[in-house]
């Protein structure tokens, strides 16, 4: 009996330039023999390397990466000279990783006066201002608070800023888009213990300080403390990493990276925002027309492709898998779709589940590359409705002055031959 004929099975293309059906994936029968796998001689024995042949090394209590591994690592640029001493980032190497939450070790970091050293049985947190009972919390009276755990991701407002520059980067995909990571947070909902503190009704805004020599220090309105602000221990299931805050620090889901204060000491809670450096000079946007526009606190939905992208091989025309991230700070990834003609026809990607808020979402699309060259995009639109704007209509409306909330469609370049890069549409 006939079957009847299902879009992809036959590695028919649903867009331009090779973008096939995303449930062709799905199909394992489809795949065989066009992926990578090397055909077996039939009764060809394996050969027998040395591994196989003698005991293994005894187990470390700290794992490491296998040594062949070494190549993924953060990106460390040189220090800015307009910057304060110790100021560093850390970027991630999305262009290795899968999945949707960062190892700790490769989580980025934002760091504005270098990394403090703090011993967690000396450290206090205080909450006071507009409240009815200052309180004091020592890590150890933090832990024993019941937990929530929650997958978010953080993003630097200054992620991707190269993009507002006249010329594209020739660049990777770590290096334009490396200050962002996903993981999870473990720790106390700020909202129980600013119920425990009795929240004066003229408490509007709550000022967050971190404990390092940069006092970072951020208003942040009152209703998303009450919303889903963490006051988080741990990351991906262990104690927080120093370079993220150890021993705890602020999560707030979808705002500015900058917000997410760090060794955290203190929330005062106030009438108004503080008018800190974080939230005057850097962190708010310069508009075209030489205005600021402050307290532009969500981060708008954006997605990247982390394979193929800049320094990535391809091996010859074939079936590829592309690989990348969608995420918004307004809620959830509702659609992505890709493109292998430069925006001209789209496909609808597939989301590997689960899709969560205000947290990084894994899209994948097959793709039947011809060898030729090819102009690859990728758009998401959120749960608000949302569609992430080109790169034009960003910065149309937006101007190019603006040095945070980059968030319009990057594109790749895939030459004749396979030589991915980083151009403007
Ligand atoms: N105390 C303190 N908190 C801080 C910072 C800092 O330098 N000091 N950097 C901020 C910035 S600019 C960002 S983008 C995020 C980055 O978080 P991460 O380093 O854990 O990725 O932390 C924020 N919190
Ligand atoms: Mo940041």
């Amino acid at each position: 009996m006939a079957k009847r004929k299902q879009p992809g099975t036959d590695l028919e293309p649903v867009a331009g330039n090779g973008l096939l059906h995303r449930r062709m994936f799905l199909r394992g029968g489809a795949v065989a023999g066009v992926l990578g796998a090397a055909g077996l001689a039939q009764a060809e024995p394996l050969a027998v390397p040395e591994w196989v042949t003698k005991p293994g090394k005894r187990p470390q209590p700290y794992t490491q990466p296998s040594p062949f591994e070494q190549g993924v690592q953060r990106l460390l640029p040189d220090q800015n000279p307009l910057y304060e001493p110790g100021s560093a980032s850390g970027r991630t190497p999305h262009q290795f990783l899968e999945g949707m939450v960062t190892p700790n070790g490769l989580h980025f970091e934002v760091t504005h006066n270098g990394v403090p050293e703090i011993d967690p049985a000396r450290h206090m947190l205080v909450i006071h201002g507009l409240v009815k009972r200052p309180l004091k919390f020592t890590v150890d009276s933090l832990l024993r608070y019941p937990m929530t755990s929650r997958l978010h991701f953080i993003e630097c407002a200054g992620n991707s800023a190269s993009l507002y520059g006249s010329t594209a980067v020739k660049s990777s995909v770590q290096q334009l888009h490396g200050l962002l990571s996903g993981a999870e947070w473990t720790g106390v909902p700020l909202s129980v213990l600013l119920d425990e503190a009795g929240i004066d009704p003229k408490a509007k805004w709550v000022y967050a300080e971190g404990g390092d020599a940069s006092s970072v220090t951020r208003s942040i309105p009152l209703a998303k403390c009450m919303d889903d602000v963490l006051v988080a221990l741990y990351q991906n299931g262990e104690r927080l990493r120093p370079n993220n805050g150890y021993p705890v620090r602020l999560l707030v889901p979808g705002f500015q990276g900058n917000m997410n204060i760090k060794w955290l000491r203190r929330l005062r809670l106030t009438e108004g925002p503080m008018q800190t450096r974080y939230e005057t000079s850097r962190y708010s946007l310069l508009l075209a027309d030489g205005k600021t526009a402050q307290f532009k606190l969500q981060l708008d939905a954006k997605s990247i492709i982390t394979r193929p992208s800049p320094g990535y091989q391809m091996q010859g025309p074939g079936l590829y898998e592309i690989s990348g991230l969608a995420w918004s700070g307004n809620g959830t990834v509702k659609q992505v779709e890709v493109s292998a003609d430069g925006g001209k026809s789209w496909a609808v990607a597939a989301l590997s589940g689960p899709v969560l808020p205000k947290m990084l979402t894994r899209f994948r699309a097959p793709w039947k590359w011809d060898g030729g060259p090819a102009v690859l995009q990728s758009r998401v639109t959120d749960d608000t409705g949302y569609v992430q704007p080109t790169r034009d209509a960003l910065i149309a409306a937006r101007g190019n002055k603006a040095n945070y909330h980059y968030n319009g469609i990057t594109t790749w370049n895939v030459a004749n031959g396979g030589e991915v890069t980083h151009v403007y549409a």
